[in-house]
């Protein structure tokens, strides 16, 4: 028996234990990770006020009461131009098939304007049990909610809207009771002290990444991706972690350097100083940047992140 079953086991003589996957789709920059980390109570998914911010699947797992959920943080959905757009609006809708539960959110101040009214309509065709999720309460009226909540009813009929703030908790423990209830009775999937799917080595590639598009702007953020190389612990108890911002051309890493190293400079600072409190130790962080043309048709670096790789 492993662990798992055998905290399911236990479980089970106190009640049933519940437990599934929940998708989170929607807009770009909806808030969809900013919830996830609440919800987990810990950073899984990195955050920022651009949109495309995530790139692929991010599992993040909370406990409620006898339930674990797992939700599925996914790329905003947006008309896709570049091969890395199409990659990341694939992999959503994929996660929102493989889900027991999709959770629309929206954001309230934005309403149906733009790409919500599309991610409506492609919902029709999904079949699971959806709800809906008008997020950043905090920045609207009353009477707007209730308005965008009839009119998202009227195209897609959810079992249950929600109103909440990622940010300030509103409304989240009623949608986690709610979830907790509505999952499916069975043994957790993950072990209970498990709160992500990203290995370490992503995850602080991702914080990076965070930094960058905090930082950076323009088409940079979108022309960059970070991996970490090395990663050793040493033996006076600190890490020792080298990443690579790589860059399209060489104009960009320029840019990304700053006059006299000054971006690169903040940029690894704010990510070593969240690395160490993520890891409880302390991190000497190294950033090369790298120019590797075309690194958005490149298979490799789509598999890197855990995307499909589009033929087109
Ligand atoms: N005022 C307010 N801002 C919020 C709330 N939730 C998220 N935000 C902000 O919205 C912006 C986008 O948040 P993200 O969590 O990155 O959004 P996302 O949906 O994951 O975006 P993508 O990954 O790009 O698709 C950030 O600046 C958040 O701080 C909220 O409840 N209220
Ligand atoms: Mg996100």
């Amino acid at each position: 028996m492993t662990e798992n079953e055998h905290i399911a086991g236990d479980e089970k003589e106190a009640g049933a234990t519940h437990s599934g996957f929940v998708a989170l789709i929607g807009p770009t920059n909806a808030g969809k990770s900013t919830l996830v980390n609440r919800l987990v109570g810990a950073k899984v998914s990195i955050v920022s006020h651009k949109v495309q911010t995530t790139r692929a699947i991010v599992r993040g797992i909370a406990i409620h009461g006898r339930a674990q959920i797992v939700f599925m943080d996914t790329p905003g959905i947006f008309k896709p131009r570049r091969r890395l757009d199409r990659a990341m609006v694939t992999s959503a809708w994929g996660g929102a098939k493989d889900a027991d539960l999709i959770m629309l959110l929206i954001d309230s101040e934005r309403g149906l304007r733009g790409d919500a009214e599309a991610i409506l309509e492609g919902l029709k065709e999904v079949r699971q049990p959806k709800i809906l999720a008008l997020n950043k309460i905090d920045q609207v009226k009353r009477e707007d909610l209730l308005k965008l909540a009839a009119a998202a009813n009227e195209v897609v009929p959810f079992e249950r809207t929600f109103m909440i703030s990622a940010t300030t908790g509103s409304g989240c423990d009623d949608l986690m009771d709610y979830l907790a209830e509505t999952l499916p009775e069975g043994p957790w999937y993950y072990p209970e002290d498990q709160i992500s799917d990203l290995p370490m080595r992503q995850l602080a590639a991702e914080i990076t990444r965070e930094k960058l598009f905090l930082r950076l702007h323009q088409e940079l953020p979108y022309s960059s991706h970070v991996e970490t190389e090395k990663w050793e612990e040493r033996k006076d108890g600190s890490v020792r972690i080298e990443q690579v911002i790589y860059v399209e051309r060489e104009s960009q890493k320029k840019i990304a350097l700053g006059k006299g190293g000054e971006a690169i400079k903040a940029i690894s600072t704010a990510s070593r100083k969240e690395l160490s409190e993520i890891l409880e130790q302390p991190v000497h962080l190294f950033l090369f940047v790298k120019v590797r043309e075309n690194w958005g048709d490149d298979p490799e670096r789509f598999r890197e992140m855990g995307l499909e790789f589009p033929r087109h």
